[in-house]
């Protein structure tokens, strides 16, 4: 099924967008973002979707390059997905990884630089944090948007970044949050 995007705005030569979706069916992305754990193994929530749909050789491929740290990023094929690489993050577990804030930031900013390395043009996140972990997502949508919304304007490759949002709660969260830190030019309006 379609995203519905609710909202977008540009930052230097990026498109940011959040949209209502599933992040195991982001066609025509470079890349999607896990939100992972640290043996990248299954899991539930995005990973155990991400897992499922893209077969065992995700978690094989996955293990060579485990553990990973809160904060930490690393790149993988993206196997039976229709994208070809898959970012995996840890998120921080909230009231327990501490700096949570810049923990959390360091993924988005991390993930986008390792997408920027690889000559990714395009990527998609979920709302890392916010399920299993239990980041609140008011805040953490607001420390994702603010960051991907910093990070954007020094990109050279990546021209495209989707939030990807499981219900309509964190949908609107997300737009609000965007909207807000676009000084109230959401629709596609620019961001000076
Ligand atoms: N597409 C988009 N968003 C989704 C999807 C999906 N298919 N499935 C869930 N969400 P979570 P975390 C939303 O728990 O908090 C796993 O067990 C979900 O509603 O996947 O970083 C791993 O193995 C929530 O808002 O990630 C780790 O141990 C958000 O995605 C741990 O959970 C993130 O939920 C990671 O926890």
């Amino acid at each position: 099924m379609a995203d519905r995007i609710a909202s977008s705005v540009t930052a230097g030569s990026v498109l940011v967008e959040v949209a209502e979706g599933d992040i195991t069916d982001q066609q025509g992305f470079d890349a999607v973002v896990n939100a992972a754990n640290a043996q990248l193994l299954p899991g539930g929530g995005v990973a155990g979707a991400l897992h499922r749909a893209a077969g065992p050789g995700l978690a094989e491929e996955g293990r060579a390059l485990a553990p990973i740290r809160p904060g930490e990023c690393v790149i993988t094929g993206g196997h039976r997905l229709a994208n070809p690489w898959v970012i995996h993050c840890l998120g921080p577990v909230y009231r327990m990884d501490e700096p949570a804030e810049q923990l959390l930031a360091s993924c988005y900013r991390k993930a986008l630089e390792l997408a920027e390395r690889r000559g990714l043009t395009s990527v998609a996140f979920p709302a890392i944090s916010t399920g299993v972990f239990g980041y609140p997502m008011e805040e953490a949508a607001a420390v994702a948007l603010r960051t991907v919304l910093e990070v954007a304007p020094r990109l050279e490759k990546v021209r495209r970044v989707r939030f990807v949002l499981m219900g309509s709660r964190a949908l609107q969260v997300h737009t609000r949050a965007l909207e807000r830190l676009a000084g109230g030019g959401g629709g596609g309006q620019g961001r000076p």
